[in-house]
């Protein structure tokens, strides 16, 4: 099966702040911390329902279950910081 996944750069915010998946297939997002800039060592989200150390030029992959159409947010552990998925 093909990949869904999406990968964010943690780098003094979310980039790409916005990032699409698939609906409807387990799903991963792939945050890489490439900066100590900011309060980005910790990610979390209510919606998708995950929370997430982020050590320094770590990759942490995040597996999701397979999603419902929409938009999920997730965000810094301060929520200062925003990122958005978009299911579809
Ligand atoms: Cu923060």
């Amino acid at each position: 099966m093909e990949q869904n996944q999406a990968k964010v750069i943690v780098d003094g915010g979310f980039k790409p702040d916005v990032v699409s998946l698939k609906e409807g297939f387990p799903a991963q997002l792939i945050f890489i911390r490439t900066s100590d800039q900011g309060c980005l060592n910790h990610v979390n989200s209510t919606t998708l329902a995950f929370s997430a150390e982020l050590p320094l030029n770590q990759p942490v992959t995040v597996n999701l279950q397979p999603l419902k159409s929409g938009n999920y947010d997730f965000s810094c552990g301060m929520e200062m910081f925003f990122g958005k998925v978009v299911v579809e």
